[in-house]
């Protein structure tokens, strides 16, 4: 039974299934029992398997292809009509193209499958912020996450109404999971995506990086609103007012670490509290008071698994602990629980590695192999979160106070600095570039730019993407919030981090606060303002971190830096404006006024 009246709905739900010829079309009303005959059914057949339900209630285990394993950006389009729109960041195609080449693909792919039609809201329901999405699959893994990560069910078609045609179509396929036939490709101007031939993550979970960062960037860019890869949280203070600050990191460079980041012993002492919004996604709307309003779009936190425990993230792996879904971790076959590399530092012996095939744990990780893949992942319910903001649901949102950029830098970035005002830190958000991680397919540890930790997710050109930020700044005016980089991977001559990092970036946060209420001075250096080498509170770590490593934390580099800017010199001329790219004036005068300062 369709679920809605909606005749826009409708019409697009029967021409996909016209193409796509499954022999059933099953509509999602996000029911318990609906959801648990589908898990019974994907355990059935194999598709998941039933972990220990007394240890683990309600979790699942699957495994992907292991030529299936992570986002694939070279098979990852921008189809508007124009190609100089797309921008020098995405691979575009014609749409009409890319339909002819698509269409023969998805003909008559489901073929002795159920399709699954699964309305969604991204955002609260009833949020002025959120947005309507439908995706059909194939897949009861998707169905299954979708119901983690997003707000899924009856309730998402209540919401867009009988007539409105406000919503993205999303068409996906695992087909043969065919890498070569694999696309994952958004129709900025229809609003639509389509995906083909995988069946992991970020490539079939359209609510998460095709809408909520791809599409919506696009929205927003129209709309005057943001689109970000950002996590939110909130810091309350002994007076017990709550401070919120958004983060954007690349992929698998710590958002959800620090958004659930647990204060060190003296802050909690003090009364400090860390609440988490969001671990991945920011849409960021000004409000009435002339404040910027961000709601995190999911439901669920897409966790990467290794380095996952009790010490680096109790919040993250607290989350885990029912109604889970672990995607290509180990199996330790005692007691059928789950397993990854960070997780302790006894892989069972009695294991079975993610590809499937079970090994001595203990001998298998001794030869250097890893029993779960780096890119492995947890899907679990935001609720599950023991400090999941009182304001998560809040259809407002909550106002940000800081914007914080940052990457896997070994050098020249210190660990924390301010912008001196907002186009200076849209200067430093398109700056950003960091060493690459397993959550993209290709190279891991080169260091590749990643604007604003967003370069595999504008949907537009990268270069009025940055006159957008500019524009938005000039709106918020001295209600922006205020601009930071942070570097939590600054390592020393033999490859090891200087700074502790999760936890301990309270003390970071701490800092940023401060300087956000006005009640702590800065160094003003060339590149920005940098904290008095006193003023990160090392209490408790003074062991680790002495006057000496603080130093090293915080240095301005000269030699490093004006390579920094050669190289930034570099890449707004021969990658982006050579490409396609108009990069705005404004951020070109940012880089030579930092050139100028640091000659001085
Ligand atoms: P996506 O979900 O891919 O967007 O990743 P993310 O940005 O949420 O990254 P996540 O928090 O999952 O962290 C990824 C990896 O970085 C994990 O292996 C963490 O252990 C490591 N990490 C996170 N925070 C820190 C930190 O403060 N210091 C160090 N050294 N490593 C960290
Ligand atoms: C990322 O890669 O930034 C993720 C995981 O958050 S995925 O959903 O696969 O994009
Ligand atoms: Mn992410």
């Amino acid at each position: 039974m369709s679920l809605t009246k909606n005749p826009n709905v409708l019409k697009w739900v029967e021409e996909m299934t016209a193409l796509t010829k499954p022999d059933k079309v099953v509509w999602i009303d996000g029911s318990k029992e609906q959801i648990d005959a589908l898990k019974a059914e994907a355990i059935s057949t194999g598709e998941m398997l039933e972990l220990n339900q007394e240890k683990l209630p309600g979790c699942l285990y699957h495994r992907t292809l292991p030529n299936d394993v992570a986002r694939v950006e070279d098979r990852t389009f921008i189809c508007c009509k124009n190609k100089e729109d797309a921008g020098p960041t995405n691979n575009w195609m014609d749409p009409d193209e890319m339909k002819a080449m698509l269409t023969p693909m998805y003909d008559g792919a489901m073929k002795g499958r159920t399709m699954y039609v699964i309305p969604y809201s991204m955002g609260p329901i009833g949020s002025p912020l959120a947005k309507v999405g439908v995706e059909v699959t194939d897949s009861i893994y998707v169905v299954l996450n979708m119901n983690i990560m997003t707000r899924m069910g009856k309730q998402a078609f209540e919401n867009l109404g009988d007539e409105s045609n406000d919503f993205v179509r999303g068409l996906h396929s695992k087909a043969d999971v065919d890498p070569e036939k694999r696309y994952i490709v958004q129709f900025p101007e229809d609003n639509a995506i389509w995906s083909i031939n995988s069946a992991y993550g970020g490539n079939v979970l359209l609510g998460k990086k095709c809408f909520a960062l791809r599409i919506a960037s696009y929205q927003g860019k129209n709309e005057g609103w943001m689109a970000e890869h950002m996590l939110i949280l909130g810091v309350k203070k002994p007076d017990g007012e709550v401070k919120y600050i958004t983060a954007a990191f690349p992929s698998a460079c710590g958002k959800t670490n620090l958004a659930m980041l647990i204060p060190p012993e003296g802050y909690k002492k003090d009364g400090y509290e860390v609440f988490t919004v969001g671990d991945d996604i920011a849409w960021m709307k000004q409000g009435e008071d002339g404040r910027l309003y961000a709601i995190n779009p999911e439901n669920g936190f897409f966790g990467v698994a290794p380095g996952t425990n009790k010490k680096s993230n109790f919040n993250a792996l607290a989350s885990t602990m029912k109604d889970t879904i672990f995607t290509n971790v180990a199996i330790n076959n005692d007691d059928n629980t789950v397993w990854w590399e960070g997780l302790d530092k006894n892989p069972p012996e009695n294991a079975t590695e993610w590809k499937g095939e079970k090994v001595n744990g203990k001998e298998f990780t001794a030869d250097g192999n890893k029993l779960a893949h780096p890119n492995s992942r947890f899907t679990a319910p935001a609720k599950n979160c023991p400090c999941i903001s009182p304001e998560f649901d809040n259809p407002a949102g909550v106002p940000i106070s800081a914007i914080i950029f940052g990457g896997r830098r070994a050098s020249t970035t210190p660990l924390v600095y301010q912008s001196f005002d907002w186009t200076h830190g849209t200067y430093m958000g398109s700056a950003v570039s960091s060493e690459t991680t397993a959550a993209a397919t290709g190279a891991v540890g080169v260091l590749r730019h990643d604007p604003m930790a967003m370069k595999p997710f504008i949907g537009y050109n990268v270069g009025d993407y940055w006159a957008h930020w500019l524009e938005m700044g000039e709106k918020l005016g001295d209600k922006a919030p205020k601009i930071f980089n942070v570097n939590w991977f600054k390592q020393d001559e033999n490859g090891n981090f200087i700074w502790p990092g999760f936890g301990d970036n309270m003390r970071v946060l701490d800092w940023i606060i401060k300087r956000c209420e006005g009640t702590i001075d800065a160094d003003e250096t060339a590149i920005g303002y940098l904290p008095k080498k006193t003023d990160i509170n090392v209490e408790g770590i003074e062991d680790e971190v002495t006057p000496e490593v603080m130093d090293k934390l915080l240095a301005v580099d000269k030699d490093l830096w004006t390579k920094e800017i050669a190289e930034m010199r570099r890449y707004y001329k021969e990658d982006i404006a050579d490409k396609g790219g108009n990069v705005p004036e404004a951020l070109i005068k940012e880089l030579d006024k930092l050139e100028e300062r640091l000659a001085k």
